[in-house]
């Protein structure tokens, strides 16, 4: 369900008076108007997700504050994204992230939160922004429980990432499409195999790529804890077969080799030999794949690192010459600054191989500016892809840190880095997309989304620049 709120009050002579004209001599006053459309995207029992797309109808404006109020205070805004939420009473308020301060003449911003409610009608009566009345209802509003939400839409042929860009390089410190144009992919990470594999299937496949628009699915093989070296061969099949999914639906497939504890690849040197010979053979003839040699090294040196490295990429280049291959870093893929190192350490010592490149992860709640710092300095040399990320802590699990997922995302943007956030599964954790039990159904629409996974949504859904 949708309304929309509009007002234009242009701030001329006759509303302002002769008071305000000699505090502002210059010309004539700005004009200030807004629009807001605030959909409920779904309700659940106690709770709801809400969409606010604000429209600045005036003079440009830079740094904003939206307010609204509900109808009586049992509603509450429990988890907003792009913007800084509060509330006090039954009046909220979003006030502008940083990316986002400036609205243009017409110009939109998409704001959202989940909120909890006590089950009356959660949509507010009316909005302000920068203290101007957004008015003109569209009309009464219903809050009949909305349907499920998933529809998914089979990309047409050529409008999908795939199809836009084809098989992929490294150029210069960017991955760039075959028409040599630096791009960015944005996309979700599995979670083990071993233990969500329900979670991949024709329906949240779709969602994932008609209705979150994602570019890319990164496969997570676990190696250890009941993974691969279990069962090569049915951890082997069931990738290649999600790489086929992937192309089907027009994304890239990142093939992750899940290494973790043991830290050293070097551990699973044989086996990572013997997995890629077979994937990258199956996988030859395809455009989307990507292949990610080690998850995170950590307790190994990058000399350690950097051999494994040398002596895994000529087994896939061997069945595969043009994939792409992205090389794990030092200390759980932190270009080392984990472990009181930094970037320099590839610089200096480059992974003697073309068509490559380095891995960084972050959790957001958990490394911030002095990681971002070694991103930025580090992104000017280097081919970076952020195959994970977490807005959450490093364990997977703790509160979403909203803001600094913001500034990361904004940042790998501005570089054009490519992501995979951790993760698209119905773990019981505070990182995964779905709520917990979700992959025991059929449904995988905004309703079924967590907190993490609709700002993550929110973020990976906007259109590509390809
Ligand atoms: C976590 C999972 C969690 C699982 C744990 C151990 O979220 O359910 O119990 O692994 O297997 C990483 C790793 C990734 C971690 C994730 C969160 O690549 O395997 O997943 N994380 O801890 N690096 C930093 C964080």
């Amino acid at each position: 369900m949708k309304r929309s709120i509009a007002a234009l009050a242009a701030a001329g002579a006759t509303v302002l008076g002769s008071t305000c004209l000699l505090l502002m001599p210059t010309a004539s006053a700005a004009a200030q108007g807004c629009r807001v459309d605030y959909t409920i995207i779904n309700q659940w029992q106690g709770g709801f997700q809400a969409g606010v797309k604000v429209t600045n109808l005036g003079d440009a404006i830079t740094g904003w504050s939206l307010q609204f109020t509900f109808p009586d205070s049992g509603q509450k805004v429990a988890q907003g994204w792009n913007a800084t939420w509060s509330q006090s009473g039954a009046t909220a308020t979003a006030a502008n992230a940083d990316w986002n301060r400036t609205l243009a003449t017409g110009s939109a911003t998409d704001l959202g939160f989940t909120g909890t409610t006590t089950g009356a009608n959660p949509v507010p009566a009316a909005f302000t922004l920068n203290g101007v009345t957004c008015t003109g209802s569209t009309g009464p509003v219903t809050t009949t429980p909305s349907t499920p939400t998933t529809t998914p839409t089979t990309p047409s042929p050529g409008s999908t990432p795939l199809a836009a860009n084809g098989q992929l390089h490294v150029c210069g410190v960017h991955l760039c499409n075959e028409a040599n144009r630096a791009i960015q992919l944005r996309g979700m990470s599995t979670h083990g195999l071993q233990w969500f594999d329900s979670c991949y299937n024709d329906r949240s496949l779709d969602a994932l790529a008609g209705d979150w628009h994602a570019d890319l699915l990164r496969i997570a093989m676990y190696v250890q804890e009941k993974g691969y070296e279990t069962n090569p061969a049915w951890f082997t099949d069931r990738v290649n077969t999600l790489v086929g999914e992937a192309e089907e639906r027009g994304m890239y497939a990142v093939v992750d080799f899940h290494t973790l504890t043991p830290g050293d690849p070097n551990y699973n040197l044989d086996r990572a030999k013997t997995f890629f010979a077979a994937v990258a053979a199956r996988n030859a003839a395809r455009k989307n794949v990507i292949y990610e040699i080690a998850n995170e090294p950590n307790g190994v040196s990058w000399a350690g690192i950097k051999s494994y490295a040398e002596q895994v990429i000529p087994v896939i280049r061997a069945a595969d010459p043009d994939a792409v291959v992205i090389v794990g870093t030092r200390g759980w893929s932190s270009l080392g600054v984990s472990d009181g190192s930094n970037e320099t350490e590839i610089v200096t010592n480059p992974v003697n191989a073309t068509n490559i490149m380095y891995t960084f992860h972050f959790y957001a709640a958990s490394h911030k500016d002095n990681y971002r710092a070694a991103v930025s300095r580090a992104a000017a040399k280097l081919p970076l892809f952020v195959t994970e990320f977490g807005t959450v802590t490093a364990t997977g699990g703790g509160t979403l840190d909203q803001a600094s997922t913001t500034t990361w995302l904004d940042l790998l943007d501005q570089l054009k880095i490519s992501y995979a956030n951790w993760t698209y599964s119905d773990a019981d954790e505070s990182s995964a997309a779905l709520r917990p039990g979700t992959c025991a159904g059929t449904d995988y629409g905004t309703g079924t989304l967590t907190a993490s996974g609709a700002l993550v949504r929110s973020r990976i859904s906007t259109p590509d620049s390809f």
